[in-house]
């Protein structure tokens, strides 16, 4: 009856697509919080991460995924594969993201991927700052219809924030009644250490991108406030001596910004000041070890 009505509404929604078309940037701007780190590297998001956004009566839970793909080589890829499917078992909206009008093979392999999803899917057109001829939107966006029965189709710019409101405004629309999930100030699932170690590795995998592979982890030893000033230590695992040279960088430069970088963010995230160490330890070949990548945190 309708004394049991509820007055407010939660769902969650998974932010789909393959590696590098704007995922995490999409989900931090619509957060207007940085909570997934972003770089032009491909799979630079390796674990499932909840972005939380509440306003009035409506709750939303962003589910950012590692990218879909299909590379199954290495345990790490798998591990990355798996996070991306069970994102997709229990939702209420899925945007799937797309790098302007570009449609790729693994694009096609995503759209498949969502074939069984009972959820409204959002087809987002990312990156359209970037975009050289508009004219080529409208008929990239009717080919697309043709081949999805897309709940809504968004031109946005993640970066630039453009087209966001009206996103969010649909997104709303969407969400079934119940009650919230998380606690109204709550941003994340995650907590501050394994936010200062994603933190870190964002700024190795802007900064060295291309130089190291994808197995670099970083560790927080120590996470502890000492006269209000919070002591961080991370440790970079790489996985040969040359990768640790190269982190370390000429008379330690190269660690030394990505520790000025890090401790920026992480004072701006934890409103405290921070004292980071940062240490490089060489962890031969634990890419390939599910075991090792469970010590690590990589299964959920
Ligand atoms: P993900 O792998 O799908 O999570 O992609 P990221 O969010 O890490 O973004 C990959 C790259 O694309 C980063 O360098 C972002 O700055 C860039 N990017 C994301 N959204 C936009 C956008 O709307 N416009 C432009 N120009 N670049 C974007
Ligand atoms: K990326
Ligand atoms: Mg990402």
């Amino acid at each position: 009856t309708d004394q049991f009505k509820l007055d407010t509404k939660c769902g969650f929604v998974a932010i789909v697509g393959r590696p590098n078309v704007g995922k995490s940037t999409l989900m931090n701007h619509l957060l207007g919080q940085k909570i997934s780190i972003t770089s032009r590297k491909p799979q630079t998001t390796r674990h499932q991460i909840l972005g939380i956004w509440t306003e009035d009566k409506t709750q939303m839970v962003f589910v950012d995924t590692p990218g879909m793909h299909r590379g199954q080589e290495k345990a790490i890829n798998r591990v990355m594969n798996k996070a991306a499917d069970t994102a997709l078992s229990d939702i209420d909206a899925v945007l799937m993201v797309v790098d302007r009008t570009v449609w790729t093979e693994e694009d096609q392999w995503v759209l498949d991927k969502l074939q069984r999803i009972k959820a409204p899917v959002f087809l987002i057109i990312n990156k359209v700052d970037q975009l050289d001829n508009k004219q080529t939107l409208l008929p990239h966006i009717e080919a697309l219809s043709k081949k999805f029965n897309f709940a809504s189709v968004v031109p946005v710019s993640a970066l630039h924030g453009h087209n966001l409101d009206s996103l969010t405004d649909e997104l709303v629309n969407t969400m079934p009644a119940g009650l919230f999930h998380f606690p109204e100030d709550q941003v994340t699932d995650r907590s501050q250490r394994f936010m200062a170690a994603e933190i870190i590795r964002e700024k190795i995998m802007r900064q060295l991108g291309e130089e190291l592979p994808y197995s670099t982890a970083v560790e927080i030893e120590q996470f502890a406030f000492e006269d209000r000033i919070l002591h961080i230590h991370g440790l970079i695992l790489v996985e040969r001596n040359g990768q640790k040279r190269i982190v370390i960088g000429e008379k330690g430069a190269r660690i030394k910004k990505v520790g000025q970088e890090a401790r920026q963010d992480m004072e701006s995230l934890f409103e405290a000041k921070v004292m980071l160490n940062l240490w490089v330890k060489v962890k031969g070949g634990w890419a390939d070890d599910e075991r090792a990548l469970k010590s690590l945190g990589y299964y959920d």
